[in-house]
């Protein structure tokens, strides 16, 4: 029976070609690029998800910046004729929005918490935040653990936590420090100096350096972290990046009208500081970094790095529990568990075996 060996090959090209037979056009065009497309629409489609945390002493302007960052499309504060000031942020709590700019749809969820570290006994102030984050995670990992799940989980995890460092002008205090180590274990963090129209420029400037060394003393490692720059191009951005992180940001979500044009800014009595301009404000690099050119990264570290470590974590505890049959047992996680100090610190330990808790 010979057939199958005389049957010609149904796409002869694209044989690698001997010595003997001719080349053959085996490296011709087939359209690898229409995955772009297809990745462009079916994203369009699905619209993105993207969740930001404020989180800093009160009075910092954190309520203000989410108004900055999205153009009063968060919080109305005017009604016609009337401007209401923002009210104290007194609980945590998140607004989410749909926002569509040229048929992109963002869900964006802005979790506002209330300013810390004003309390004459600020221990542990910093619970009620890491226990938001972890909380987040769990319900991503109880859906994902679900034998029939659903085909696309909602994504409520902090994909970015915005620090307000007060404008000081000294360096970072004491319990900044403490609540920086923790977040940055547990989420992605970019530090702003907040109100950064209370310094001049030769003071924010002397300001961010000495923040940026004690960041690098005390082992704070902010966004972007420079183990996760996968090549040379992301090096060179990043590297600008962290050169000028913290941003000294101003908030405002009022409008006024300069040269003719309508800019948010602060209304001063020696002039206008307009929040979108580079020459007052680093506002503008706050905003790049978060909506236009790494929103995409901060949520694939926070669900391949913080969300992973998350995860490692309580499987690991989970073979502690009885099991079902053919499934992880996995109770959901104690009020402890979501407090505790970072997953990736945990998880080392958990993968080193020592025993020590945190
Ligand atoms: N000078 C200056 N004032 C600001 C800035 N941002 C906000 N403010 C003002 O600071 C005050 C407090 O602003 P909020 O946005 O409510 O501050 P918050 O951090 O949310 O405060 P809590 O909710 O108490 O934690 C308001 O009067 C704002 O107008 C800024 O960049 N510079
Ligand atoms: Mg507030």
């Amino acid at each position: 029976m010979e057939p199958l060996r005389q049957s010609p090959s149904p796409c002869p090209s694209s044989r690698p070609s001997s010595p003997r037979t001719p080349p053959c056009e085996m490296f011709g065009h087939v359209g690898i690029e229409a995955v772009l497309d297809q990745l462009k629409i079916k994203a369009m489609k699905m619209g993105f998800e993207f969740n930001i945390m404020v989180v800093g002493q009160s009075g910092l302007g954190k309520s203000t910046m989410v108004n900055t960052l999205f153009k009063s499309k968060m919080w109305k504060t005017t009604v016609p004729g009337f401007v209401m000031p923002i009210p104290q942020t007194l609980q945590l709590h998140s607004v989410t929005h749909v926002i569509e700019e040229k048929g992109v749809k963002l869900k964006l969820t802005v979790t506002d918490t209330p300013g810390f570290g004003d309390q004459i006994n600020n221990d542990r102030c910093w619970d009620p935040i890491l226990g938001y984050i972890n909380e987040q995670y769990e319900r991503y990992l109880q859906e994902e653990i679900l034998i029939t799940r659903q085909r696309h989980i909602p994504d409520t995890r902090v994909h970015c936590c915005v620090y307000f460092v007060p404008p000081t002008g000294h360096c970072l205090r004491p319990l900044d420090i403490e609540c920086l180590q923790r977040l940055c274990r547990t989420v992605n963090v970019v530090p702003v100096i907040a109100r950064a129209d209370s310094l001049t420029i030769e003071e924010r400037e002397a300001f961010r350096r000495r923040i940026q060394q004690n960041m690098r003393v005390h082992g704070i490692d902010v966004y972007p972290q420079k183990c996760f720059d996968e090549d040379i191009n992301d090096k060179i951005l990043n590297s600008k990046i962290r050169d000028r992180i913290p941003f000294a940001v101003v908030g405002a979500d009022r409008e006024h009208l300069v040269n003719g044009r309508c800019v948010l800014g602060r209304q001063t009595k020696w002039g206008i500081i307009e929040v979108e301009n580079m020459a007052h404000c680093e506002f503008p690099l706050l905003r790049d970094l978060l909506i236009r050119s790494h929103l995409q990264d901060l949520k694939d570290i926070t669900h391949n790095v913080h969300y992973e470590n998350y995860r490692v974590i309580r499987l690991n505890e989970s073979h502690l529990l009885p099991r079902g049959p053919g499934w992880v047992n996995l109770a959901p996680a104690s009020a402890r568990q979501l407090t505790s100090p970072g997953p990736s610190k945990a998880c080392r330990r958990a993968r080193d075996g020592s025993e020590d808790g945190f």
